[in-house]
């Protein structure tokens, strides 16, 4: 707009010189000045353009810086992780919801997370972890086993995470794990351990150990509390005996008593009834010694005490027959077996079984640990005269587990 304004003017200038009849150097000034103006405008509107260009290049700049960090802030949404010091990491995808890994090199024991998470509020998860100088000349612990063996595969590179085994095949990639592995769901080119114990409590019913399932890196294994060994199964629990294998610590006058899950030494002490006394004649039982003719209190006490002890696993099926008791011989014309006293009536009843049987039920679960004590009597009568009474005393013990 500039430009064409001065020329108007300057046409105009020259034709009122030439109505004026000046000279011809009079009309070579008025041209020279002209041209001596346009030339001041011409470098004034050269500078302007000069300066516009400047601004738009200027502002193009600052659009594309802004544009470019916001892509940057998209790729990475969590600053890059501090580098590791005596290791590597593993994982380049620093978005939110993706995870890096940490190893560090022969001679060096991570100290801290084995995996970080990129969060939601851009942060790490987590402390960054380190590399502990661990003496190798002490070969004992896991982390030198770990480095030994790692050194034998070169696909190992931390003990739940390995690098996984890709292959090109037209135009895409197909990556595999080795057993126990699976692809990561962040980074195809590294397979994470696959944690069975949780695998099998989420997608089958019952159970991959009968006691405790520990995840390994690439397997499992399962375990058993102490006083059981491991089935030939790999997965049940066996109690171990140790009053048959003789590696209890009782004393020669307790008797070993071999429960779930361990062993019980007991004293086996004769009862006091009054008037009467009693001569042990088996380690698990007692006798009356004779009577005063005429000592009714003496004969009113049991002619015998057994003892029986017995062990059963926490909350078992009931009702449930723990064991039967019989008169080898009677003199009487009829037996009768009950619970002597309101011991144990919660949790036990007293059945006959047969004409000189009785049998001892255990009629509501119980869960271990426990010890349950009860005690049976049986009675000989003759013609409703009691002959005499026989006392069996039940020590039942209940295991902590139910197996
Ligand atoms: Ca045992």
């Amino acid at each position: 707009m500039k430009v064409f304004f001065i020329i108007i003017f300057t046409s105009q200038l020259f034709t009122s010189q030439g109505q004026d009849c000046q000279s011809g150097q009079e009309v070579l000034n008025a041209l020279r000045q002209v041209q001596k103006l346009l030339s001041a405008h011409e470098t004034s509107f050269l500078q302007s353009l000069r300066s516009l260009r400047k601004k738009l290049s200027l502002l193009q700049n600052s659009t594309v810086k802004h544009n470019k960090s916001n892509t940057d802030k998209d790729s990475t949404d969590c600053p890059p992780p501090e580098p590791l010091a005596n290791g590597r990491i593993l994982g380049n995808v620093f978005k939110i919801g993706h995870e890096v890994h940490f190893l560090c090199s022969p001679g060096f024991q991570l100290m801290g997370p084995e995996t970080r998470v990129c969060l939601d509020s851009q942060n790490w998860s987590g402390a960054q972890p380190y590399c502990k100088f661990v003496d190798n000349t002490v070969n004992n612990d896991a982390s030198a086993s770990i480095s030994a063996s790692s050194s034998s595969s070169p696909h190992r590179v931390s003990s739940h995470v390995r690098e996984s085994r890709c292959i090109e095949f037209l135009d895409s990639t197909h990556c595999t794990c080795e057993q126990g592995y699976s692809i990561s769901s962040h980074n195809s080119t590294l397979c994470t351990d696959i944690d069975e114990c949780e695998l099998f409590r989420l997608t089958r019913p019952g159970r991959l150990c009968l006691h405790t399932c520990v995840n390994t890196a690439g397997s499992f294994h399962c375990e058993c509390p102490a006083g059981y060994s491991l089935g030939r199964d790999s997965r049940s629990c066996h109690d171990i005996d140790e009053c048959a294998r003789a590696t209890h610590n009782c004393s020669s006058e307790q008797v070993c008593v071999n429960t779930y899950g361990g062993h019980r030494c007991v004293d086996v002490d004769c009862p006091r009834f009054r008037n009467a006394t009693y001569i042990k004649t088996s380690p698990l039982r007692c006798d009356r010694n004779p009577c005063i003719q005429g000592d009714n209190a003496c004969f009113q006490a049991p002619v015998s005490v057994n003892f029986h002890f017995m062990s059963v696993v926490s909350n078992m099926s009931t009702p449930t027959v723990l064991f039967r008791l019989s008169a080898a011989r009677i003199l009487g014309d009829v037996l009768r077996f009950g619970l002597l006293g309101n011991q144990g009536v919660q949790h036990f009843t007293v059945q006959r079984s047969g004409k000189l049987t009785g049998q001892l039920v255990m009629v509501n679960a119980v869960q271990g640990p426990a010890a349950l004590e009860v005690d049976i009597e049986m009675s000989e009568m003759e013609r409703r005269v009691l002959l005499g009474r026989y006392v069996t005393k039940v020590t039942v013990f209940v295991s902590p587990y139910n197996f």
